[in-house]
């Protein structure tokens, strides 16, 4: 008798467990409960136990009987307060330890703005090599032979002599490049990395980066120019900003100018930021020379071109009021999260 008792205390716990819709609650029930259950079987045969067993006995079939009632009323509690959505809106998948989020470099968030205005004026992104060979950063470009650039002062050259290999100066070997290989129209803006033999301080580095704009059609002017010079300004430093261009000298240009914004700090009165003069520089431009045209196999008496450059790290230095270029490339952790998308 002991011994089934405890068979069916086993089997109970393990149904009990599989409940979970009133229907199994009501055949758990009539399994165990009911009157031909298998606990009034039990009862029924109580009557056989002999006298000094029935207290143990009766008292191990009493718990049975409570068991039973408790799984059942356990599970009607837990179906007639619905679902179990303690767990609901919690990632499981998620780490223990939080992941440390990067952030945009200044660089690329200016360099982004400065490509989306552009892209937004129907100009294209092209790309190009930073080794690079002496036509398509001097030659092509209209430095004259005995160019101050072409020293080893300024330019790192890997291999010095009859082909020489080095670092582009500027991306407008990019613009080069695209020129020899497609006749217009041109509408491009090259970003990029340049290089240039410099002492590093904080306000030159032997490395920077460039955007470079180039346009080439037929009746191209310097109006052109200025207008989408202008729409630049504005969408990079706000609606008011006013522009003056001044005239300038480029070896790949002519004529050429320098172009200034006016003060984004003091709106033009003179501040520290503009040294009082009300305007800051900002990029170089012109129309692009005729003997540049020619070398690259483009017409000058069929097609005229403008082109521009910028360094981005001017604009970021304006935008953001970076005292020290050095920040762009030391990856402080402390200065990039400056430029967290939360600040
Ligand atoms: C500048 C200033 C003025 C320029 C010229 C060319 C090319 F390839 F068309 F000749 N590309 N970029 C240019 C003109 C760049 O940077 C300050």
């Amino acid at each position: 008798m002991k011994d089934r008792i405890e068979e069916l205390k086993k089997e109970l716990i393990l149904d009990a467990t599989k409940m979970s819709t009133p229907e199994e609650v009501e055949q758990f029930r009539i399994k165990y409960l009911s009157k031909k259950g298998a606990i009034p079987a039990l009862m029924a045969d109580f009557r056989n136990v002999p006298a000094e067993q029935k207290r143990e006995i009766g008292q191990l079939i009493n718990d049975l009987k409570a068991e039973a009632n408790e799984a059942i009323n356990t599970m009607r509690e837990k179906i007639a307060s619905g679902p179990d959505t303690s767990l609901v809106g919690i990632d499981l998948t998620r780490t223990a330890t939080p992941l440390p989020l990067g952030t945009r470099h200044p660089l690329s968030l200016v360099r982004s703005e400065i490509l989306r205005i552009f892209g937004s004026m129907g100009f294209t992104i092209a790309e190009g090599p930073e080794i690079e060979d002496d036509w398509h950063v001097f030659s092509s470009l209209n430095f004259a032979p005995d160019h101050p650039a072409r020293d080893m002062q300024d330019t790192f050259f890997i291999r010095r002599g009859q082909d020489d290999v080095l670092l582009r100066t500027h991306t407008s070997s990019v613009q080069t490049r695209v020129m020899e290989s497609h006749q217009p129209p041109i509408r491009i803006v090259c970003p990029g990395r340049v290089y240039r033999n410099e002492a590093i301080s904080a306000r030159a580095h032997c490395f920077f980066h460039q955007v470079e704009g180039l346009y080439i059609d037929r009746n191209v002017s310097f109006a052109d120019l200025k207008q989408v010079l202008l729409y630049f300004a504005r969408e990079m430093f706000g609606p008011e900003t006013r522009i003056r261009l001044r005239p300038s000298y480029f070896p790949f240009t002519e004529p050429s100018a320098e172009m200034d914004i006016s003060c984004m700090i003091c709106g033009g009165k003179g501040c520290t930021l503009c040294k009082g003069t009300g305007w800051v520089e900002i990029l170089g431009c012109g129309m692009v020379d005729p003997n540049v045209l020619r070398a690259c196999g483009i017409d000058p008496e069929v097609y005229s071109g403008y082109a521009f450059g910028m360094g981005i790290e001017r604009i970021a230095n304006l935008k953001y009021r970076v005292r020290d270029l050095r920040l762009f490339s030391e990856n402080d952790m402390r200065f990039l999260h400056e430029f967290d998308a939360a600040h």
